[in-house]
């Protein structure tokens, strides 16, 4: 049997968390034959919160959990950890100014990086879930720089999965069927999702989606928009953020990256930029890439054409811009 690997979560009794671990458990991220020991963090006011989940999963007998650890001490919590899922955030308030935002979740990730940094398993995996996803993500690194760069990415696949849902729902075709679509970005209302080069599943092959949508005006506006704001439709119609879909979306990026993509096929990964598609090296972006024994490669030599080009552009503005903010929030 294998030894179990541990799976750190934090903000782990919020909405998404308890979405989360019992897909964890269950083994939808690591696989039906890998046991896991579960980490679960949150802060102080969400103790009993937290106990009730740990409680729960002990109620569902998952044959795969060998164990949980629920904790409100981040040393506690990263201590060994293979695999850390940064769930928890501060969450913007109505009528807070950006900058105090970004001010509380500097200061989170900068000592969840140390925690990590000093007390994770070797060759642990970072995912960055909690918005600013991809800003929170790049301050991590900065302040774990013993965890190699290529160990910390963020979440752009519930955008991804989004962009398949929707040309799915358009074709009336099975989402299976459909793939390589590509978050470019910001996990934010800049993110472009590109369909250029993405193909449908067809009798005897492969087939563009452009071909088979045929509607350049449907899929340049209102599919990008409609990906864009799904967030937000999902807020104003279940009255909170999304969370299934999240959840399920931390498990395939992870998945993904453990276990590896399938043959001609990539998924979107917010990596640390290497200056792929001129995109400036430094920010942590949405890239399309394969993985393979564990590790990520950026998906390259895609066309991009002037369409593109101006939305990757600018996406990468904005995180520019998010990255200074950041740094402000540091002095
Ligand atoms: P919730 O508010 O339900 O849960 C967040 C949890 O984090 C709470 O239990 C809170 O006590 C805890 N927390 C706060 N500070 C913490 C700290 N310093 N250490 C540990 N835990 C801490 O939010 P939920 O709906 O679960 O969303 C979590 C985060 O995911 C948010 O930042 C949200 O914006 C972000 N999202 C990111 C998505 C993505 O695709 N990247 C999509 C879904 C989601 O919107």
């Amino acid at each position: 049997a294998k030894d179990p690997v541990r799976v750190l979560v934090t903000g782990a009794a919020g909405q998404i968390g308890y979405a989360l671990v019992p897909m964890i458990a269950r083994g939808v991220m690591l696989g039906p034959d890998q046991p896991v020991i579960l980490h679960m963090l949150d802060i102080p006011p969400a103790a009993e919160a937290l106990n009730g989940v740990k409680m729960e999963l002990v109620d569902a007998a998952f044959p795969l959990l060998k164990g949980v650890v629920a904790t409100t001490d981040v040393v506690e919590a990263c201590t060994g950890v293979n695999i850390a899922v940064m769930v928890g955030g501060f969450p913007r308030k109505e009528g807070m100014e950006r900058k105090d935002v970004m001010s509380k979740n500097v200061s989170i990730y900068k000592s969840q990086a140390s925690a990590l940094k000093n007390h994770a398993a070797a060759n642990c995996k970072v995912l960055v879930v909690a918005n600013p996803a991809n800003t929170n993500a790049l301050i991590l690194k900065e302040f774990a720089p013993s965890i190699p760069a290529k160990n910390i990415t963020c979440l752009t696949r519930l955008d991804h999965n989004r962009a398949l849902g929707q040309i799915s729902e358009r074709l009336s075709i099975q989402v299976s069927d459909v793939k390589n679509v590509i978050i470019w970005g910001n996990h934010s209302s800049t993110q472009y999702p590109d369909v250029n080069h993405a193909t449908v599943k067809t009798q005897g092959g492969e087939t563009p989606v452009r071909q088979l949508v045929a509607d350049d005006d449907w899929l340049n506006r209102e599919f990008i928009t409609t990906v864009q704001q799904r967030g937000a439709a999902i807020i104003k119609a279940r009255k909170l953020s999304s969370a299934l879909s999240a959840a399920s979306a931390a498990c395939d990026h992870i998945r993904d990256w453990v276990l590896g993509t399938a043959e001609g096929t990539w998924v979107s990964m917010g990596v640390y930029s290497d200056g792929s598609y001129g995109v400036p090296a430094g920010l942590i972006y949405s890239f399309p890439v394969t993985c393979r024994d564990g590790e990520w490669n950026i998906v390259q030599g895609l066309p991009i054409d002037d369409f593109s080009r101006k939305k990757l552009d600018a996406t990468a503005q904005e995180l520019t811009e998010e990255k200074a903010l950041a740094y402000s929030c540091l002095s």
